[in-house]
């Protein structure tokens, strides 16, 4: 079938990085895909044209008005522009879907699949459906394209030879080969130094590798200001692929992420990992994030589960800044059950259907 995904980029790179990765994912399956964006520029790092499936046309959001395809997909409510929703009122007008932000929060399930009339404008007496992601099988699932964990499991069987070939390819290497590494991608309010302090307090040789902007500029920040130690090494980064960064979660002992999509990529690398949400202005990022914490930590035992969300809330920020120390985190580190933990959540995930299949599903069976 042939697909038109609207993508309107707000900031960072969630959005387009969501988009691509459905789009890309679609292709795969033999889809014909025309990815509208207005901005982008992030795709030349992030899915460069070596890696690009020749199904997927990127074209500008004012690109001239075509014939819409069979599906119409609009990421996070951005409405796509008037002339096209136009052309879509036909004799029989594409299925029009409504992907939705990710949320662990219970309302989604209630939410999703719903239909919703479109009573003015250019597409009124149109439906929209709401598909939204989720982590459970009432909702729309996640984004995992069908190759993902056959790759990921091949890695497993041999991480460390896996991990130190990979890092060469940036010129890093891991010394001692014991040290752990550390991948760190954050929002400027994340507090770097006070994790750096702990890191470097701690005395176990650890590497992080910095993504750029807000990891890069907050570790430089501290550098600039901390005592040199032989035991903790920084490591900036340059924009690595959607590819290339699924290997940094995949190399890594530890991994900070954010927003949306590389979240979830961390679930799939099923290291233990910290999740900095997307802040919001009325605080609601703090529900989203406890909802999440509830569902990833239900069966873990209840003292990792504690010492584990009590850093995720600190480097969220949502604890006094007292409390908010990271000395936790070398001995959890120490703690075999963090990544047992996080295997046994990413299998459960692994047994709900992944979201392509779902919205392939739910699109056909209301052509
Ligand atoms: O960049 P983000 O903060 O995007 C955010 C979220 O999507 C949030 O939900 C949304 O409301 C906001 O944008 C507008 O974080 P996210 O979602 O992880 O997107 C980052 C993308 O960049 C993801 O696809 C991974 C990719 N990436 C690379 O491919 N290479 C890299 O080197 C890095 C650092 C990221």
């Amino acid at each position: 079938m042939l697909w038109d995904v609207f993508c309107r980029v707000i900031d960072n790179f969630g959005d387009i990085g969501v988009c691509w990765r459905l789009s890309h994912d679609l292709a795969e399956r033999g889809h014909a895909v025309r990815l509208w964006v207005d901005d982008a520029s992030a795709l030349a790092w992030m899915a460069p044209a070596a890696l690009r499936s020749p199904s997927v046309q990127v074209l500008h959001w004012d690109a001239e008005v075509l014939e819409p395809g069979d599906i119409v997909v609009e990421a996070f409510g951005c409405n796509p522009p008037d002339a096209f929703v136009a052309r879509m009122q036909r004799p029989a007008p594409p299925v029009w879907i409504n992907l939705e932000y990710l949320s662990a929060e219970q309302w989604v399930e209630r939410c999703h699949g719903l239909p919703s009339p479109v009573m003015s404008g250019p597409g009124a007496g149109l439906s929209k459906w709401f598909f939204y992601p989720g982590f459970t099988r009432a909702t729309g699932g996640l984004l995992r394209e069908a190759d993902l964990m056959s790759a990921r499991q091949v890695w497993e069987a041999t991480p460390h030879q896996h991990r130190d070939q990979w890092l060469a390819t940036l010129g890093i290497s891991v010394r001692p080969p014991t040290a752990r590494c550390l991948a760190l991608f954050c929002y400027e309010q994340a507090p770097v130094g006070a994790l750096l302090d702990a890191l470097a307090a701690g005395g176990y040789p650890t590497q992080v590798l910095l993504t750029p902007g807000f990891a890069t500029q907050l570790a430089r920040q501290w550098q600039a200001a901390a005592a040199p130690t032989s035991h903790l090494s920084l490591h900036e980064l340059p924009p690595l692929s959607q590819r290339e960064f699924d290997r940094l979660l995949w190399a890594c002992d530890l991994n900070f992420v954010r927003g949306e999509d590389s979240a979830v990529r961390a679930l799939w690398a099923g290291q233990p990992h910290l999740w900095h949400i997307y802040p919001q202005e009325d605080g609601v990022h703090a529900g989203k994030l406890e909802a999440f914490m509830d569902r990833w930590m239900a069966d873990w035992p209840d003292d990792l589960a504690s010492d584990v969300r009590g850093l995720w809330l600190s480097w969220n920020g949502l604890t006094p800044a007292s409390a908010r120390g990271f000395e936790s985190l070398n001995g959890l580190l120490d703690d075999p059950r963090w990544a047992a933990g996080s295997h046994a959540s990413r299998q459960r995930l692994l047994e709900i259907g992944d979201l392509v299949t779902q919205l392939c599903g739910f699109v056909l069976d209301r052509r």
